[in-house]
């Protein structure tokens, strides 16, 4: 969408604040005083007095910035000069004083022009609420579809109107949806999920079989520990007794999920568990996922706090200490580990599936901590190891057009590079941009100094892979992005794959193969616009994800209720596949709801979202033991 097409011009951000600065009633009344009779004394000077006001003026400036220059060089090549410097410095400082009257402060603020821009301010904030409301709108039509074809499955197949255990049958879409149900306020669906849950989940959970630990933790536990904390936080029944239930429910489903890491000969837990009877097993092929492994542990951090019972965040924490011994190329780590040696398994290196949230988790772990304990300062350089090895073997740039991107090294560091990025790879903007500030705006770890020259570069990469990530939405005709891009590099083309938007600037550079181009209503490119929006305060990435936002509207929305995964995006209309994942009401959704929306919602120094986009409140040095 151009900015034409808002009701307000963007420029309309761009004023400059220190008008806005306080100033004491008796600065403003010597203001006003100064500036008025400057103005009526210039209006009426003749040319002669002007010139020499201004040869005036400039003999000043000439002698302020030499005894500047004069003393930095002096206290370059010798220490003992530092009085003097101090001397010049103070000298300096009383010219700049006299230099800046009358003061850079307009002398009065016209009424009209501070009514314009505030009226302009509450209109802009008015404009992104209806876009918000879209978004919800939109959430209850995904839910509408799922409560009435699907209630208590894993998914809803929207086309064929019916329900599928994809995720082993606790009912995943509830619970993944329960939390984005508060947040939005939703309150009928949020009593029709309790109540489900109420009445099922127990039930389910001692019944059920096979579910794998990472999907389950992720989604199922993570869930009823972000609608505890929302709910209250509180244990007691001033919440209708909703939190207490989440956390019972949540304290019965881990105790099982623990089996994966005790059944296991090494740290690094099993794939699977038999819910009903405790127990685990590997994978078939006996491997387990890198990420899935390393992604556990925000969520049992979180169960031992508010349970009170060390035993779960300490046994998923073995796992990150255990990747802590292993050998790793400059910090990067291939996609599968043995559960039965504890070692990696192959060399296959990426930041897309398999790998993605391993690096997610060093980060977010630290944050979750950092307050308490100082013990985690490992996994902040883990992942600040890591980030530079990708930044130097995984980051290239595509032509013609020069998009930054992510790469695969199949064989390891010594095989050749692939320029195949997964979209799964775009939570990773999000993921630089939290680890350089740390979940502050930008604009005040700058004012404060914070940014180390690492972090520098990890913002501006983020910005970079969040432009290029959106790219890979606006080159297709549907303007929805394909699971997996390959990026055209030297000597590297595929001719005739392109994306179908070929008014995009980037047709050349971004190359779709016929098996990828399914979208699965993926989040992960609107969750980086959504930190990264909260980060800079860049007003573009709220239009980006507008625009992602009206792609899903009219290419994926069904309409006897629910959205529908795509198989192709390249073609209009394109072919549908009869699938709305859990992650397009639990993230989706949500990410975009919250980039519409207030800063100070979920503010990002307070909480951590798991990599499902379940917020969970980070530690705060009151709650160490
Ligand atoms: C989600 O389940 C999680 O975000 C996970 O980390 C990766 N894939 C999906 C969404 O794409």
């Amino acid at each position: 969408m151009s900015s034409r097409s808002l009701p307000y011009s963007t420029q309309d951000l761009h004023y400059d604040n220190a008008k806005f600065r306080h100033r004491s009633p008796l600065k403003v009344i010597t203001q006003s005083l100064v500036t008025s009779r400057i103005r009526y004394s210039c209006g009426s000077c003749s040319t002669g007095k002007f010139l020499m006001l201004f040869m005036l003026v400039g003999l000043t400036y000439l002698i302020a910035i030499k005894s500047s220059n004069g003393s930095t060089i002096s206290i370059l090549s010798n220490g003992s000069v530092v009085e003097k410097q101090q001397y010049v410095k103070e000298g300096v400082g009383r010219l700049r004083k006299i230099w800046r009257k009358p003061p850079r402060l307009p002398p009065q603020l016209p009424p009209d022009e501070a009514k314009n821009i505030s009226s302009s301010l509450e209109k802009q904030k008015m404009f992104w609420i209806s876009r918000q409301e879209k978004v919800k709108d939109a959430f209850i039509h995904a839910w509408s579809g799922y409560r009435k074809y699907a209630m208590g499955y894993d998914e809803l197949m929207p086309l064929s109107r019916r329900g599928i255990d994809g995720l082993g049958g606790l009912g995943a879409t509830v619970i993944d949806s329960l939390d984005t149900a508060i947040i939005m306020g939703a309150d009928d669906i949020i009593s029709e999920a309790v109540t489900w849950i109420d009445k099922q989940l127990r039930e389910r959970i001692e019944k059920k079989g096979q579910v794998n630990l990472f999907e389950t933790t992720i989604r199922v536990l993570g869930g009823l520990l972000s609608a505890y904390h929302l709910s209250g936080d509180t244990g007691t029944t001033s919440d209708n007794g909703r939190s207490e239930l989440f956390l019972e429910i949540a304290k019965n489903l881990a105790d099982r999920l623990l089996s994966a890491f005790t059944s296991s000969p090494t740290e690094i837990p099993f794939s699977d568990v038999i819910l009903h009877d405790y127990s685990a097993h590997a994978a078939p092929d006996g491997l387990s996922s890198t990420s899935e492994a390393s992604t556990l542990q925000l969520e049992f951090n979180y169960l031992s706090k508010i349970s009170g019972d060390a035993k779960y965040g300490s046994t998923a924490m073995k796992v990150l200490e255990h990747f802590r011994t292993l050998p790793k190329v400059e910090g990067l780590v291939p996609i599968y580990i043995n559960p039965h040696s504890g070692q990696f398994h192959g060399d296959n290196i990426r930041l897309g599936s398999r790998g993605d949230s391993y690096y997610e988790y060093l980060i977010k772990v630290w944050i979750q901590g950092r307050n308490i304990d100082n013990q985690l300062n490992y996994l902040r350089e883990m992942y600040e190891q890591a980030m530079k090895g990708l930044r130097n073997l995984l980051v290239r740039k595509s032509i013609p057009k020069g998009l930054v991107f992510v790469g695969e090294l199949p064989y390891g560091s010594k095989g050749h590079f692939s320029p195949k990025m997964d979209h799964l790879v775009c939570f990773l903007p999000g993921t630089l941009a939290l680890g350089a500030t740390k979940g502050i705006t930008k604009k005040k770890a700058m004012a404060q100094n914070l940014l180390t020259p690492d972090d520098l570069e990890n913002l501006k990469l983020a910005e970079d892979l969040a432009k290029t990530c959106f790219e890979m939405y606006a080159v297709t005709s549907t303007g929805l992005a394909p699971e997996i891009a390959y990026f055209h590099i030297e000597g590297d083309f595929e001719e005739g794959l392109d994306g179908g938007n070929k008014s995009s600037d980037y047709i050349n550079d971004i190359i779709i193969r016929h098996n990828d181009r399914h979208n699965l209503l993926r989040p992960e490119t609107v969750e980086s616009l959504f930190v990264l929006h909260r980060i800079t305060g860049d007003p573009k990435y709220r239009e980006w994800g507008w625009q992602i936002f009206e792609a899903f509207e009219k290419y994926t929305k069904v309409d006897s209720g629910g959205y529908t995964s795509l198989d192709d995006v390249t073609r209009i209309p394109p072919s549908k596949r009869d699938k709305m994942e859990t992650f397009f009401l639990g993230e989706t959704l949500k990410y975009l709801y919250l980039l519409f929306g207030e800063d100070d919602v979920l503010p990002l120094d307070k909480y951590v979202f798991n990599t499902e986009a379940h917020p969970l409140p980070i530690f705060e040095s009151k709650d160490a033991a």
